[in-house]
């Protein structure tokens, strides 16, 4: 299988911490590609449309987008380890979508800040994304720390995966203050090799 692959893409990197944790690594080659809304660069927009990555290229010529149905893919291929059945199932899925909506909104601030002409930047727009996020994590701090605390799922790895973006891209927003405890459980989840192997580029 081949991934398009950038090193500083959360999305791409909940595909990689799978691949880690399902030991699907030594499958899957890797394929630099990136782009943004303006120029969408190296993203092979023949297997993705919407010209965004991660895409995951199956052994049959098939091409995978987006990150959770390549999660979910990997995750079948490993064996459904990662995405739970019976009472957890649905608090899974629901989690990550909850970290890629946190991740969407983080994202958006970026474009805003760095692909936006500074003329026509909105700080409503920027606050709007952001208190996406920062009510996401006031929802997890108080119902979502049991759950956390039990077996590795794919929404556990999608959050660790936003919580690190959102401290890599958007460091001067203190989030930890707020939510102590699940800034205790992003501080054991960061510490995984999964996370620190796919740790992005300074
Ligand atoms: N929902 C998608 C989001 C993927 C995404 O937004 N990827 C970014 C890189 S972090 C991208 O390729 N952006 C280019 C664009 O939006 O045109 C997923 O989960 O894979």
């Amino acid at each position: 299988m081949t991934l398009y692959h950038s090193p500083t893409s959360p999305y791409v990197r909940k595909v990689m911490v799978l691949a880690h944790e399902a030991g699907l690594l030594d499958r899957i080659a890797l394929v630099p590609a990136s782009g943004t809304p303006l120029d969408s660069g190296t993203v092979p927009l023949a297997a993705n449309p919407l010209g965004k990555v991660p895409v995951l290229t199956r052994p049959d010529g098939g091409a995978l987008y987006d990150s959770r149905v390549i999660c979910r893919y990997l995750d079948a291929l490993a064996g459904d380890r990662f995405y739970p059945q019976g009472a957890r199932q649905w608090d899974c899925i629901t989690l990550e979508a909850t970290a890629d909506g946190m991740l969407d909104a983080a994202l958006e601030m970026m474009y805003e800040s760095r692909l936006r002409a500074e003329q026509i930047r909105s700080a409503e727009i920027v606050e709007g994304q952001w208190s996406k996020i920062s009510r996401s994590i006031a929802v997890l701090e108080d119902r979502w720390m049991a759950y956390l605390a039990g077996p590795l799922c794919m929404g556990q790895m999608a959050l660790g995966c936003a919580l690190a973006y959102i401290d890599f891209r958007l460091g001067a927003r203190d989030w930890r203050n707020a939510a102590p405890v699940l800034a205790a459980w992003q501080g054991g989840f960061a510490a995984r090799d999964s996370m620190t192997a796919t740790t992005p580029p300074g």
